[in-house]
C-alpha cells in the first residue's frame, strides 16, 4: 500500500511538472563546422521556427557531424531517428545520378548560372525526395569549387598519384580522370586527414578550406570555379504531415528567409574566405591556361557520363537550364 501511495504521488508530481502544451523537440543534425555559414544559417532557421511557433516546435541543431556523420544524416531522417537535418545534396549521387546535377564540371560555374540550374532541377529533386519519405525545405549553394594542393600544380601531370579527398561521386571521378587517388573524407575530418597525409589535395570552396584551417598542411588554392554544390534541409514526411497548418506556414516562412540569407552569406563568404586563405600564407589564384584546358576536357567527359547515368530526367534538367 505504502509503495502504491509513493508511486501515485510520483505520477501526480510528474503530471504537474509537464507544461500545458507538450512542445515537440526536433533534432537537426548538420555535417559542417558550427562556424560555417550553412551551420550558422541553420541555427538561425531553428531559432526562427522555435520563436515563430511559440516554442511548440523547438529545433536544436547539432553541427560538425556531432549527432550523425554527413553520410548518415539522410537515412536518419528517412527512418525517423531524427525529424530534420541538413546534407550535401550531391552526396546522394551514389543512390541516384540525378542528385549529381550540381556537380558537373563547368556546367554552371557562377552564382547566377547556378541559380538557373537549380530552378531547372528543383521540381525533380523535390519529387525524388518525396518518394523517399522526405520533404524538402530549403537549400543554399556553397561558393565556387577550386583545387587545393600542397605544391604548385600547372598540369594534370603534376596531379599524378596525389591522394585526393572526395565528397561525392563526381569528386571521386574527377580524381580518377586526372590521375589522382580518391579517398572519401567528411569535412569534419579534413584537418586531421591533411595533417596525417591520408589526403593531400581536394576540390572544395574557399569556405571549407578556411573553416578547416587547411593552411596548416596545404599551400595552394586554384580558383577554377568548377561548380557550386548545394546543401539542403529536409524533414521526415510523417513528422511533416503531423504538423498543424499554421505551424507549417511558420516553418516555410523561416525556410524562405534561410534560403535567401544563406545565398547572400555564401556570396559574401566567397571573397572573405579567399582573403583568409591568403592571409594565412596560401597562394590563391586562377589555374594556368594549360591546366584549365585539361580540366575542361575532363569536364566534357564527366558531363557526357552524367547525362548517360541520369537519363531523360538529367537531359530535361540540362535542356531547361540551357534554355533559360
Ligand atoms: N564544402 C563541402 C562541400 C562543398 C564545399 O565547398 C565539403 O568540402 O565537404
Amino acid at each position: 500500500m505504502k509503495t502504491m501511495q509513493t508511486l501515485m504521488a510520483g505520477v501526480a508530481t510528474a503530471a504537474i511538472a509537464l507544461p500545458a502544451v507538450a512542445a515537440e523537440k526536433w533534432d537537426m543534425p548538420m555535417a559542417y563546422a558550427a562556424t560555417n555559414f550553412h551551420s550558422e544559417n541553420g541555427a538561425e532557421f531553428a531559432q526562427c521556427v522555435t520563436d515563430g511557433t511559440g516554442g511548440e516546435i523547438e529545433i536544436t541543431t547539432h553541427p560538425g557531424g556531432a549527432l550523425f556523420a554527413g553520410a548518415d544524416i539522410k537515412r536518419a531522417i528517412q527512418t525517423g531517428q531524427v525529424q530534420i537535418g541538413e546534407r550535401l545534396l550531391s552526396g546522394h549521387q551514389n543512390e541516384n545520378a540525378i542528385f549529381g546535377f550540381d556537380s558537373i564540371p563547368f556546367l554552371s560555374p557562377s552564382f547566377d548560372d547556378h541559380a538557373k540550374l537549380w530552378d531547372a532541377a528543383k521540381p525533380k529533386i523535390e519529387e525524388v525526395l518525396d518518394e523517399q519519405n522526405l520533404v524538402y525545405l530549403y537549400s543554399v549553394p556553397w561558393p565556387p569549387q577550386g583545387f587545393y594542393f600542397k605544391k604548385e600544380v600547372n598540369a594534370t601531370a603534376d596531379m599524378e598519384g596525389v591522394k585526393f579527398r572526395s565528397y561525392n561521386n563526381a569528386t571521386s571521378r574527377l580524381a580518377e580522370l586526372t590521375g589522382m587517388l580518391p579517398v572519401t573524407i567528411e569535412a569534419a575530418e579534413l584537418s586531421q586527414a591533411f595533417a596525417t597525409g591520408v589526403a593531400e589535395a581536394m576540390i572544395s570552396s574557399g569556405a571549407t578550406g578556411y573553416d578547416q584551417k587547411v593552411w596548416e598542411s596545404l599551400t595552394h588554392f586554384y580558383t577554377v570555379d568548377a561548380w557550386l554544390p548545394r546543401n539542403y534541409v529536409m524533414v521526415n514526411k510523417e513528422v511533416w504531415d503531423g504538423v498543424p497548418d499554421d505551424m507549417k506556414a511558420v516553418i516555410i516562412g523561416c525556410a524562405e528567409e534561410a534560403e535567401s540569407r544563406g545565398l547572400q552569406a555564401s556570396k559574401d563568404y566567397t571573397q572573405t574566405t579567399l582573403d583568409g586563405l591568403t592571409e594565412n600564407g596560401m597562394t590563391v589564384g586562377p589555374a594556368s591556361d594549360a591546366l584549365m584546358e585539361e580540366l575542361r576536357a575532363v569536364g566534357e567527359t564527366m558531363t557526357a557520363e552524367w547525362l548517360e547515368a541520369a537519363g531523360d530526367d538529367g537531359k530535361a534538367i540540362v535542356d531547361a537550364y540551357k534554355g533559360n
